[in-house]
């Protein structure tokens, strides 16, 4: 408490210290209309929000300064003036004496407040002279950035003054998130998405505060990572996708690119390997490893379960921490995931063979397993990770074995399901998920599954039917918005008749990022009054 006093009085001092330093004289107060903080369209939504009915004007004579005893600060303070930049095309200086005199400042503080010990807890004072962002970690101050761009207004107030200002609200919002795992999914083995469609994901990812990433890799259509030692598996086993297009895949670069990328957005990459199953693009590059002696063909269809990785042989061991090892040096997050779905034709024997070995060299290599639901047949380890996509039977094992799980219930939380039977891509096996239906459900009471259980939410999309970003749009956009909610936001401040509103004003970001979003007739979308061009226009 008294840490966190001496911190607030240190902000006020060095907020004050700016103003006499860079001012002068006596700045001019402008009237502005009142505001109400709560009334902004964020999502997620946070914990507590508190208006105080004023307005800070960011304008030409604001400036960004950033606790400068950590890079990672500064580089969040430039992150916000670049998406300011881009948002409304002004300039903010970050830690700097500016060419103009600064009236009002941004100041993103490294707290080491104890209310705010919890990795992603930030709290945000919005008054009219300044805005402060407290967060003990970079991680906290990432995510309140994100709050402070959904509430810069697109339009200026040209009335008040000589120069535009952007008016935010006052008030000050407290927020923490539900769960530290708020995870997507995108599978780029049957169709494959460029470095640059997955940077735009992430991008769009970020600004709603979802921290996971998770990339399926590899599956029968394609294997989409280089692995140095076994070149193949690229040369041949990339070299198409569903639908029979010409595939493609990452190579380490690429892939060390978007995990920098993900860095800065502090966003976790999760690496997939399919396997035992989910393996016949390995095994047309290389044979050996399916154990039936045939060489089998490329595939392009759809189908799933048919191939299997030989579970008895050393050499197949030999491939698998090769590559576990080549991927696991360039993953800088703790997780691998090894996959171990719907393996059909691996006997149920070899299967729990194959996940207790596999798990063994995850663990060599520095990583946390995780698999999907069915891994928690094998007498896996508590710290390992169950993927729940089906089999609530499944799930119960995990929890019996103390594991944590990641909730990606097939019928509420696949992205790939249609949303109805109109729905122009997507596959409908599980459930048709209306925009509704993705958000009214309650991870945290989730088939009787212990809360202490849950590490997070994730939202899979799986690309059987979609082969470029716009599908992907239409499949993950608005529905995503809403797992970001569910995992983020406690469920007593939930409710779809207030989301829904916040999510119909989302249309103008999602215009303006030209996500091609499916407009559900159930949300009464509101567009933008401006195209982005009237808005960059002075
Ligand atoms: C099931 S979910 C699969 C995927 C398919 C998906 C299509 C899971 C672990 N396996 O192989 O792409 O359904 O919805």
């Amino acid at each position: 408490m008294i840490r966190s006093i001496v911190t607030r009085v240190l902000t006020v001092l060095f907020i004050s210290a700016i103003f006499v330093a860079c001012q002068g004289e006596q700045k001019k107060q402008i009237e502005f209309p009142p505001t109400d903080l709560a009334l902004e369209n964020l999502i997620p939504k946070p914990l507590k929000v508190i208006p105080t009915n004023k307005a800070f004007g960011l304008d030409r004579y604001t400036a960004i300064y950033t606790n400068q005893n950590d890079a990672a600060f500064a580089e969040i303070g430039q992150f916000l003036a670049d998406k300011i930049k881009s948002k409304i095309d002004l300039d903010v200086p970050i830690n700097e004496a500016g060419s103009v005199p600064v009236e009002r400042v941004i100041y993103i503080n490294q707290s080491d407040s104890l209310e705010l010990n919890a990795p992603e807890a930030y709290e945000l004072y919005i008054t009219q002279d300044s805005v402060i962002l407290n967060s003990n970690t970079a991680e906290g101050a990432f995510r309140g950035i994100q709050t402070i761009r959904q509430i810069i207004p697109v339009q200026s107030n040209d009335t008040l003054a000589e120069q535009r200002i952007w008016p935010i609200p006052t008030g000050k919002i407290i927020d923490n998130p539900t769960f530290g795992f708020r995870g997507a999914m995108l599978d780029v083995a049957r169709h494959f998405f460029s470095v640059e469609d997955v940077k735009k994901y992430i991008d769009l990812l970020a600004y709603y505060k979802i921290n996971v990433l998770h990339l399926h890799l590899t599956d029968d259509q394609g294997w989409r990572i280089e692995i140095k030692s076994w070149p193949k598996l690229t040369e041949i086993g990339g070299s198409t996708e569903v639908g029979g297009e010409a595939g493609g895949f990452y190579t380490q670069d690429d892939y060390k690119e978007i995990v920098a990328y993900a860095a800065k957005h502090h966003m976790t990459i999760i690496p997939e390997v399919d396997m035992p199953g989910h393996t016949n693009a390995a095994s047309v590059a290389y044979p050996f490893l399916n154990g039936n002696g045939k060489t089998p063909k490329l595939y392009e269809g759809t189908r799933v379960g048919f191939s299997t990785f030989d579970t008895r042989k050393d050499t197949v061991y030999a491939f698998i921490d090769d590559v576990i090892r080549e991927i696991s040096a360039i993953t800088p997050g703790p997780y691998f995931h090894i996959g171990g779905d719907e393996s059909h034709v691996t006997k149920k024997n070899d299967y729990i063979y194959f996940v207790e070995k596999v798990e063994k060299i995850v663990q060599k290599h520095g990583k946390q397993m995780i698999g999907w639901d069915e891994i928690a047949s094998a007498n896996v380890d508590a710290n390992s990770i169950s993927q729940y996509w089906s089999s609530g039977d499944n799930a119960q094992k995990a929890v019996k074995r103390g594991m944590k799980l990641i909730l990606s219930p097939a019928k509420r939380a696949y992205l790939d399901m249609q949303y109805d039977t109109l729905s122009k891509h997507g596959l409908h096996w599980a459930a048709y998920i209306p925009v509704d239906s993705a958000y009214i459900w309650t991870p945290e009471e989730y088939e009787g599954i212990p809360m202490e259980n849950i590490l997070g939410v994730e939202a899979p999309l799986w690309s059987e039917t979609i082969s470029n970003i716009g599908e992907l749009e239409y499949l993950a956009f608005p529905r995503i918005i809403g797992y970001s909610e569910l995992s983020w936001t406690s469920k007593e401040n939930r409710d779809w008749e207030n989301y829904k509103v916040r999510l119909a004003n989302q249309a103008p970001y999602l215009d303006r990022m030209n996500v091609k979003y499916y407009a559900s007739p159930l949300i009464d979308w509101k567009k933008s009054k401006y195209t982005y061009e009237e808005i960059k226009k002075d």
